[in-house]
């Protein structure tokens, strides 16, 4: 049974009244509030941090930084100078526009600088998650033919640096270590750089963000931003986050993932808003007192941790002083309706689902602050954004009906390119001029979206998205394997989980420790995350007789369901 409407608050909300909004809306309103808009002059690093640094806002707090060891806070003034000398480091490093600048590094305040600095420059920024391994780092920066790559002596190793013959030069942050033509020190660099930088001023359809990120077959793709972006994250960052000039705003993700740059970066900051980091992995009771310490106000976040925190129970809650919240959010994965109760009982406030994908560039179905929740669907659409549901030939479908979350072509925040690959790109835009997002919903009839799942056989785990052909790939690799197939199973914390189904050559015994083995292979050459929670040896794999796995197949035996059509299958 569905749960009840949980009706809006009144309050003062920047989008009151949806209906009249959606109605006269248009993108061209959003450009008066940036400073281009009268001088001609565009780059997002410089609305983001500089307009605020020469205006009221210089003296405060841009970033409060905390992790285990550090603490820091940085104004608006500070972060301009210091965005200013990263700038300038990578610029003395050979970076210049449109190169592809990579920083591969955990959560510091120089990830910060040296994002916003690469794009003072024109650079397009490529973050890369800490956890990524050799075969993954490998991939990103040979696709996107790095240049400059920011990253710490630890993580280093695991670059291959002698067969990139792009990657110029490596700038290591941390401990200082022997430089050679081809790797240098930060810190001695910054701290004689230039606090001025001429910025590059760019056009608004040139690239900023290379974001990575995975499809059904192939390899990780580059999904490109432009400068234009800030458009929509400005205007999502005032409607759904609903951000005001006194706000202390928490976003928990990290850079490496689109929702860490979007929101952990741009959206606040267009805003002139001060912005909490924290590094450092989950930790319930430190997140609680993260919220607590610094008055948090809006907290941006996602369901697996939700779901770990509701775990934990209401001890813990109870033991910090929350009060300073006002408005919550979520993203990355379906927000159950137990959660949202929860949430109210908690925190005495509604969870707002946001709806969006790494291509999207930002939130385009949400709920706001100022419309009823109706537990588990994401929302409505963006003013100025349509989106659909529409059948495989491209058709609208009326409410009620499942097909595929399509948009129409064309919101401003719109990916601007599949980096290498322009016919990956337009296969996303083949059904009349809509974009097919590769998810399914359905639409009620009054305009809530609800989500059904993903329609391609990407999987979501705790809000990640990992591609089962970059797994079943590196799972051969091990010697083993013969074949392996990998579907998402579901899980109640992290919504899904990865399993494979392997088949072993020749030779090999099925056992627990050969199990544990072929997971750490995956986890020490791709990441943590998308090695497989679980493991099923099989004599044989279904499989079609064109060979490709059938993952439809396994998914059917693991959940108990009907296989379907089996036609294609070999004998
Ligand atoms: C921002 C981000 C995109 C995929 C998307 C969908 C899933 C995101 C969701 C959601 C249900 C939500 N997803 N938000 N599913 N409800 N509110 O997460 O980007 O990493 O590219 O993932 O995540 O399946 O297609 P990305």
């Amino acid at each position: 049974m569905k749960m009840p409407i949980i009706p809006a608050v009144k309050g003062d909300f920047h989008l009151e009244d949806y209906e009249t909004v959606v109605e006269s809306f248009d993108w061209s309103q959003v450009e008066e509030q940036f400073s281009w808009y009268k001088t001609g002059k565009m780059n997002i690093a410089f609305e983001a941090i500089d307009r605020h640094a020469q205006g009221v806002k210089k003296n405060q707090v841009a970033l409060y930084y905390k992790d285990d060891f550090r603490r820091e806070k940085y104004t608006f003034k500070e972060m301009m100078e210091n965005t200013n000398k990263a700038g300038n480091v990578l610029k003395q490093l050979g970076v210049e526009k449109g190169d592809r600048v990579f920083i591969f590094m955990p959560r510091s305040p120089e990830l910060y600088f040296c994002l916003l600095g690469a794009i003072k420059l024109g650079a397009i920024v490529g973050p890369l998650f800490e956890a990524f391994m050799e075969a993954a780092i490998f991939d990103r920066l040979n696709d996107s033919a790095a240049k400059v790559l920011v990253t710490t002596p630890d993580l280093v190793e695991r670059v291959a640096k002698d067969n990139l013959p792009n990657l110029k030069k490596i700038v290591l942050i941390g401990d200082e270590v022997s430089e050679n033509d081809k790797v240098v020190n930060f810190k001695p660099l910054f701290e004689q750089a230039s606090k001025k930088l001429e910025i590059e001023w760019v056009d608004r359809e040139d690239g900023m963000l290379l974001h990575y990120t995975s499809g059904s077959t192939g390899k990780p793709k580059g999904v490109m931003h432009a400068h234009n972006a800030m458009i929509q994250q400005y205007q999502t960052a005032k409607w759904v986050l609903d951000l005001k000039d006194d706000d202390i705003y928490w976003c928990t993700a990290d850079p490496g993932w689109v929702t860490g740059t979007v929101y952990g970066v741009f959206g606040p900051w267009l805003h002139g808003v001060s912005n909490v980091v924290r590094g450092g992995r989950f930790n319930p009771e430190d997140w609680y007192k993260t919220i607590e310490e610094y008055g948090v106000t809006v907290w941006y976040s996602a369901p697996t941790a939700f779901r770990m925190l509701m775990g934990i129970g209401e001890e813990l809650v109870n033991r910090f002083d929350l009060t300073s919240l006002r408005h919550i959010l979520s993203v990355g994965e379906p927000l159950n309706p137990e959660v949202v109760k929860w949430g109210v009982k908690v925190f005495h406030l509604r969870i707002h689902d946001t709806w969006w994908m790494t291509e999207t560039g930002s939130m385009m179905i949400c709920n706001y602050p100022s419309l009823g929740i109706k537990p588990g669907s994401m929302g409505k659409p963006i003013p100025g954004v349509e989106a659909a549901i529409i059948d495989d030939q491209g058709n609208v479908l009326p409410p009620n009906r499942m097909g595929n979350l399509a948009l129409k072509k064309g919101w401003p925040s719109m990916m601007r390119a599949i980096w290498n690959n322009p016919e990956k790109y337009k296969e996303y835009f083949t059904h009349n001029g809509w974009y097919i997002s590769g998810d399914s919903a359905y639409m009620d009839e009054e305009g809530y979206f609800w989500f059904q799942g993903r329609i391609d056989d990407v999987i979501n785990t705790s809000g990640e998205r990992v591609g089962p052909f970059e797994v079943e790939s590196k799972l051969v690799e091990h010697p083993a394997v013969a074949e392996a197939g990998v579907i998402g199973i579901p899980d109640p914390i992290r919504g899904t989980i990865i399993k494979a189904f392997i088949s072993l050559r020749e030779g090999y015994e099925q056992s627990d420790e050969l199990k544990e083995e072929i997971t750490l292979f995956v986890k020490r050459e791709l990441s943590a995350h998308s090695a497989p929670r679980q493991i099923e040896f099989r004599d044989k794999l279904p499989k079609t007789r064109s060979g490709k796995i059938m993952r439809r197949v396994l998914k059917a035996w693991e959940l108990d369901l009907p296989t379907g059509d089996l036609s294609t299958m070999e004998d």
